[in-house]
């Protein structure tokens, strides 16, 4: 080994890096901060609790971030090329264990925290006066089906579904269940009344996804999946599909309109007495 000739290089890419980092984290902490680019606001009891989990996430996360990335620019500045000869390290076990052990710590802490939230949406019980709507995704649209005045759901024959006899969810004709059943595009619910939707696909996987409810469900052919919340504002939200699936995916979105409950029971009606004409 020869002797290193000790010529120390400029200070200045060093001071420049520890400045871009310091400048990402500035930038990174702002928009943050200042929710430049946020969630549309929380409109179920539920939302507001998964909001409550994932701003402590990002707090916590925020923290580990901020003080790792301010220990990186010191040291990029303070271990600078000053001339000296580089050591060799094999890294600290000790070390190696705290920050592993930490991770977990935190990790494990945070999804046991968010369990409660996400078990009111799939494992706590349905109020009995719940709204039921069945929703069915199709390459590319997704349908809203209600029971009708006789509160049951129509037998679905695969064989019948046929859109060009307007017949999109194959509704059996022989089925004295399902001539009142509702069939539309959009979604209309009542504000502050419990809604449970049974989410089922005729072709590939889709995925019902309302920004503003902070649910993100699959729909699965051959499965349907029941989920349910409560609304608490009125309004037009946006439904998208949220699971690629084909050409069309990108264009698959319907309306969930939440009415107030006299607005629900008078749209309910007109969809009824055109069935019955
Ligand atoms: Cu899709």
């Amino acid at each position: 080994m020869g002797s290193r000739k000790s010529n120390a290089g400029s200070a200045a890419p060093a001071v420049l890096l520890a400045i871009v980092i310091l400048l990402l984290v500035g930038s990174t902490l702002y928009f943050h901060i200042a929710k430049t680019w946020w969630f549309p606001p929380a409109i179920t009891p539920v939302g507001h609790e998964i909001d409550q989990q994932f701003f402590l996430t990002l707090v916590v996360t925020g923290i580990v971030f901020v003080l790792a990335q301010l220990a990186l620019a010191w040291m990029v500045f303070k271990y600078r090329d000053h001339g000296q000869k580089a050591h060799f390290t094999r890294g600290n076990h000790a070390l190696e264990v705290i920050w592993t052990t930490a991770t977990l710590v935190i990790f494990v802490g945070l999804g046991a925290l968010a369990t409660h939230a996400w078990g009111q949406v799939h494992f706590s019980g349905i109020e009995p006066n719940a709204v039921q709507v069945e929703v069915t995704g199709v390459q590319f649209t997704w349908t809203f089906r209600y029971p009708g005045p006789d509160g049951k759901f129509g037998k679905i024959v695969p064989a019948d579904i046929d859109a060009s006899v307007e017949n999109p969810l194959g509704l059996d004709p022989n089925d004295p269940a399902g001539k009142d059943d509702i069939v539309v595009s959009d979604l209309y619910v009542p504000v502050d009344r419990e809604i449970e939707l049974m989410i089922r696909s005729q072709d590939v996987i889709h995925s019902f996804f309302v920004r503003e409810l902070r649910i993100k469900q699959d729909s699965v052919p051959g499965l349907i999946i029941p989920i349910h919340f409560r609304v608490e504002k009125t309004g037009d939200y946006e439904i998208t599909c949220n699971q690629l699936c084909g050409l069309g995916h990108y264009h698959m979105h319907a309306i969930m309109h939440v009415l107030s409950e006299a607005d629900f029971d008078q749209w309910e009606r007109k969809q009824e007495a055109q069935n019955a004409q």
